[in-house]
């Protein structure tokens, strides 16, 4: 398969990550796709391209325009007030309070972000666009025929909502290519979120639609981020009500328990028989990642990409999280090679 990488996913280089009241080094790092990338070329999965520029139109269905505004020019305005640091939020409106400031850029942070770990610097927004592209390029592969595709996508997408950033996240580049699957005629589409973290900003953009179905694996959010969605009973609303899925798991998961969930999610999905299917596939449910307490092995993955295989579908790979930088190659690509081997 197909590989679409963009190097501009270096523009997102933030020096600081708010974490447990410390000012870190950020966990999402550029190294991470690097490692990726290595490892795509080492396994001989197959060609790596550079993402086409299909602007912003297709983002645009997915997310809010002043929104997109916002991460334009928040950079831009935040050192325009004199701030010395990283964009970090300090600031949100409180519960009870739907007001959307729109004034100074200290009021647009708490408007727009989910919560303070995700600092914004110049460059994160280019490197955001490119990521986008670079989903929307594997997309088009698979679109044209090809079984599927893998976007190496940095930043990642999967916390990222309508009108929210946060968890890493600015765009969401898998909503985006599940959209433009629609757009491109396909009546159903699945996404299939097996990152450690529950991929709120997905369910949240498709949590009314019966069209696409969003089924997350992903640790207990009573004890992980993000903590306010990904529950069993969140299952869609409206006419989206059932198409919405979720399997949160206990710390120490194994793949005995963890492929018991992937097996039920690909169950449900084989049944809803989408037209393509969408993995945000995040590699940070390995037993030595940083930000995870499951305990998943590098040959679990080959396991993984095999099962999801068997479901036959056209599909996109978009990378999501993972932070062990000495197995993130292995654990993503494993995903992939299993997939082709099925
Ligand atoms: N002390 C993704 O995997 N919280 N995002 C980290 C560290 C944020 C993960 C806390 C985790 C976000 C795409
Ligand atoms: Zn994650």
């Amino acid at each position: 398969m197909l590989t679409a990488y963009s190097p501009d996913h270096r523009r997102r280089d933030a020096q600081t990550e708010l974490s447990d009241g410390c000012l870190v080094a950020p966990f999402e790092c550029p190294e991470r796709a690097e490692q990726v990338l290595a490892r795509v070329r080492e396994s001989g999965l197959g060609p790596v391209v550079p993402p086409r520029a299909f602007g912003l139109d297709p983002v645009r269905r997915i997310h809010d325009p002043a929104f997109l505004d916002f991460l334009e020019q928040v950079w831009a305005e935040w050192t325009a007030s004199g701030a010395e640091g990283e964009a970090i939020p300090s600031i949100w409106p409180p519960r009870g309070t739907d007001a959307r400031a729109t004034g100074t850029v200290t009021a647009r942070l708490g408007t727009y972000a989910l919560g303070a770990d995700t600092s914004i610097t110049d460059g994160t927004w280019e490197a955001a666009c490119a990521a986008a592209d670079v989903a929307l390029t594997g997309a088009a592969a698979v679109a044209a025929g090809d079984r599927a595709a893998f976007a190496l996508c940095r930043p990642p997408g999967h916390h990222a909502a309508r009108d929210l950033y946060g968890g890493y996240c600015f765009l969401n580049n898998a909503a985006v290519a599940a959209q433009t699957f629609l757009d491109g005629g396909a009546g159903r589409a699945a996404v299939l979120d097996v990152d450690f973290h529950h991929g709120n900003g997905t369910q949240s953009i498709f949590y009314d639609r019966a069209e696409v179905l969003f089924l997350s694996l992903h640790g207990d959010p009573d004890l992980a981020f993000p903590y306010y969605w990904g529950r069993t009973d969140e299952t869609g609303v409206g006419r989206g009500d059932g198409a919405t899925g979720n399997y949160p798991l206990p710390p120490g998961t194994t793949y005995g328990t963890w492929g018991e969930a992937l097996e039920a999610a690909c169950r449900r999905i084989a049944d809803f028989a989408p037209d393509a299917l969408v993995v945000s596939l995040g590699v940070d449910g390995y037993k030595d990642d940083p930000l995870s307490f499951f305990a998943l092995e590098t040959e679990d993955y080959l396991r993984c990409g095999a099962r999801i295989g068997k479901l036959g579908l056209p599909t996109l790979f978009a990378l999501e999280g993972g932070y062990d930088l000495e197995t993130i190659g292995d654990n993503t690509v494993n995903v992939l090679l299993g997939f082709e081997g099925a």
